[in-house]
């Protein structure tokens, strides 16, 4: 590798997943019932289903996770022998405020972040931190409406600053909220409640109640960016959006300005936490579309002291646009228009796998904000099938992290991009977010649970451990 393709000292090689997703221990602890939890397990194709509270007879993977809760120390010992510099997961809501509107937080749930975090530090690993991931309390969703319900700001408020003064001298690098523009997809239910314990659809004016709920998180997350500085100045507080690059499926004009307005309607999550204040487009949409957002006379003045120190984001995949497609309608994002990208391959999940676009998402985004970016969540979802001697040769995963930061690499090293780390989602395989499935794995380290019901969570290493270890250590030259 050419001497000019060097990622700078102290970048941060880590892996990344969310307290929902791998914990499990859902009664433990005190903990009280998350989002997460009223969620049943689907496949490809059959939908998650959120039931009305914790109902019998069904199957809720997230209550057992990957049983991390229980096996953290081990876990931490594997992502210091792959040589992570920082671990990224999240803080369970409701492990800290149970219900989410006590006064008093929940000790025995603090006590395990510490000893999570301590158990890291002894490694020289990093935590980095999510302070929500598709895992609000349930009862703030039962009895105020989520973050609809404007009092939810305030109870958020709380929560983060209990943790942020907590763990003030172990935590350095924050997030707000995790993938805030996927309620862009108010269409399809999972996507607003993930975000914020909304199901859009049964408002009476769904995109509008879309909006309203981004405003409170958006002053949610001014009002935690200044408090966390007046906590600790070294804080880094980043946003959080999924990144999926929306592309004109032909050089026609009226492609190009779809893909642009396509967007306009992610970007305004990240542009209003970076910036401070909404932009222009979105302005317009509420007064063309005659939307009316409840705002406070302060929150102008919140949201310009609350920027974003940095712009956390997920990518995945691209996806591509054409204006005489119509009514074609996708899942992810839920915009009109989406069509296949015939240059790309697709996973089984039919994700679009396209490292170029990683090298184009980092440029458009450092262009936009002109502040450090941290990828935080990178992968492939698979189906596993270890070979006769047990072992899991996962080279397709490695071909696409390599893909990846190959691009990153150019992305850093042609194009100037700051960038502060690379943090590959599901390091130890975890629950699937979208279906719920065990068998949809992205991990280093394999966890063995089954979607059949069969395994006892025990862990191994696959392939790709090594593959990781050795690109770490070489600091990305050996890929
Ligand atoms: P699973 C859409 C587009 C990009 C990332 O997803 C997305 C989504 C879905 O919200 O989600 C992130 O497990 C999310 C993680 C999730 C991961 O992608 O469905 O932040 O919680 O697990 C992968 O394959």
């Amino acid at each position: 590798m050419s001497a000019e393709l060097q990622l700078p000292k102290g970048f941060l090689w880590g892996g990344a997943v969310a307290a929902h997703q791998v914990e499990g221990g859902w009664d433990q602890g005190g903990k009280g019932v998350s989002i997460a939890d009223v969620m049943t397990g689907g496949s490809h194709g059959v939908d998650r289903v959120i039931t009305d509270g914790v109902q019998p007879g069904h199957f809720y993977p997230n209550h057992k996770g990957v049983e991390f809760y229980s096996h953290y120390k081990q876990d931490v010992a594997l992502f210091a022998e792959m040589g992570f510099k920082c671990f990224r997961t999240s803080i369970a809501w409701t492990r800290i405020f149970p219900n989410g509107d006590e006064q008093q937080p929940n000790e025995a749930g603090l006590q395990f972040y510490d000893d999570l975090f301590d158990e890291l530090l002894k490694y020289g690993i990093e935590p980095v931190i999510t302070l929500s991931h598709f895992e609000m309390p349930y009862h703030l969703v039962k009895e105020y409406g989520g973050w609809h319900n404007r009092k939810v700001v305030d109870f958020f408020v709380r929560f983060s600053e209990v943790v942020l003064n907590r763990y003030k001298s172990k935590v350095k690098y924050w997030m707000t909220f995790n993938e805030i523009n996927n309620q862009r997809n108010w269409q399809y239910p999972l996507f607003g409640y993930c975000c914020s314990g909304v199901i859009f659809t049964e408002h009476e004016k769904p995109e509008q109640a879309m909006y309203q709920v981004m405003h409170h998180q958006f002053v949610a997350s001014a009002k935690v960016v200044k408090l966390g500085h007046d906590i600790n100045p070294d804080f880094q507080i980043g946003c959080m959006i999924a990144m999926v690059p929306v592309y004109p499926f032909s050089c026609h004009p009226d492609d190009v300005v779809l893909a642009q307005e396509s967007m306009h309607q992610r970007y305004v999550f990240s542009d209003v936490q970076m910036r401070g204040y909404y932009p222009a487009y979105t302005l317009k949409e509420w007064a063309r579309k005659g939307y009316d957002i409840q705002m406070e006379a302060d929150d102008a003045e919140t949201l310009r002291q609350g920027c974003a120190d940095y712009v956390g984001f997920s990518y995945y995949m691209s996806n591509a646009v054409k204006t005489d497609a119509s009514g074609v309608d996708d899942p992810i994002t839920g915009f009109e228009g989406v069509v296949k990208n015939p240059h790309v391959k697709a996973s089984d999940w039919g994700w679009q796998i396209d490292p170029v676009g990683l090298r184009y998402a980092m440029n458009e985004l450092y262009e936009r904000y002109q502040k450090p970016l941290f990828i935080v969540e990178n992968g492939f979802g698979a189906i596993d099938k270890p070979n006769a001697s047990g072992v899991i040769e996962d080279d397709y995963r490695i071909d696409y992290l390599r893909a990846h930061i190959e691009e990153m690499k150019k992305a850093v090293a042609y194009d100037g991009v700051e960038l502060m780390g690379y943090t590959p989602w599901g390091c130890l395989d975890c629950v699937s977010f979208t279906t719920g499935q065990y068998d949809k794995r992205y991990g280093f380290i394999h966890v063995n649970k089954n979607d059949d019901g069969s395994g006892d969570f025990s862990r191994g290493k696959k392939k790709s451990f090594s593959w990781y270890q050795q690109v770490i250590a070489s600091n990305g030259e050996n890929l």
